[in-house]
């Protein structure tokens, strides 16, 4: 259903101003791409994106500031240098997992402006909310947004409730693997056994997988030799809203 007009006019009085983290490519060191995290500060001062999205959700406004961290992101994705070469990646709250469809035919008319194709946007599902799964038809769901030319992520996986679920029942194009299991691989052996698992399965079933909150070179060793395709974090580069330090190309792994 469309946004109401009024909707816009309150999330207004909120300066979003998305910030992005580069994603890239274990083998190679290129950017692949950025996920979108909402920043956001209204007369009150700097709000976390969970109260902002708490707060949207409480005002039946989420959808709305969805679109709103969507369209930003587009306007700063649209101007990087290569960006046709390089995938956003967009979070969608699990609440409104019922008008994701509907949301994301709207956002093609954005991209069709911009010259950027769907298949260049990632929608990040996270795991952790169980809203996705009691969706009426999460599979029907993901074959609408592939059928539209979207990719898809699940997101903080491993420490939600249907990773696996998720991971056997839908063709996702990558996991993101949930920070969770990146912190002390380097003294914890089930954590990478289990990530070696999770690797080999993803592989098989065509998925790319991305390693997050990679904060120290070890840990990125160690997610490189256990054949994670891409990784996000400290170690790679901080959030940042300085359009200037997206510029690069490449990363120093
Ligand atoms: O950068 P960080 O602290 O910003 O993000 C905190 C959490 O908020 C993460 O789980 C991230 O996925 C989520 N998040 C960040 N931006 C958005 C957004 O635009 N929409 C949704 N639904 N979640 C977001
Ligand atoms: O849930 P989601 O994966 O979307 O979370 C993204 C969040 O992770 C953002 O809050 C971002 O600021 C944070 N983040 C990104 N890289 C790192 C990292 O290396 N370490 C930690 N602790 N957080 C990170
Ligand atoms: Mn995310
Ligand atoms: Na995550």
């Amino acid at each position: 259903d469309p946004v109401r007009p009024d909707e816009i006019l309150s999330l207004a009085k909120l300066a979003i101003q998305p910030a992005f983290q580069p994603i890239a490519e274990v083998a190679t060191g290129l950017v692949f791409g950025y996920e979108a995290l909402i920043r956001g500060h209204d007369r009150l001062g700097f709000s976390t994106p969970h109260d902002l999205l708490d707060r949207a959700q409480a005002e039946g406004q989420l959808l709305a500031l969805e679109q709103m961290v969507a369209s930003r992101a587009l306007a700063i994705f649209a101007d990087l240098p290569d960006f046709s070469t390089r995938t956003l990646f967009l979070n969608v709250d699990g609440r409104v997992a019922g008008k994701i469809v509907a949301y994301a035919q709207r956002l093609l008319a954005s991209l069709e402006g911009a010259a950027i194709p769907a298949s260049a946007i990632c929608f990040e599902l996270s795991e952790r909310f169980d809203h996705f799964a009691g969706a009426d038809d999460l599979a029907g769901m993901i074959r609408s947004l592939k059928a539209l030319g979207f990719k898809l992520a699940i997101d903080d996986f491993g420490v939600g409730f249907n990773g696996m679920k998720l991971l056997c029942d839908l063709a996702v194009d990558y996991i993101k693997i949930d920070r969770h299991f990146i912190r002390g691989i380097e003294t914890n052996p089930r954590k990478r056994h289990v990530l070696r698992q999770v690797v080999n399965s993803s592989h098989v079933l065509g998925t790319r997988v991305i390693a997050e909150g990679v904060e120290t070179e070890t840990e990125f060793v160690i997610c490189r030799d256990l054949g994670c395709d891409l990784v996000q974090g400290y170690y790679v580069a901080r959030p940042t809203s300085d359009a200037m330090s997206l510029r690069s190309a490449y990363v120093h792994l």
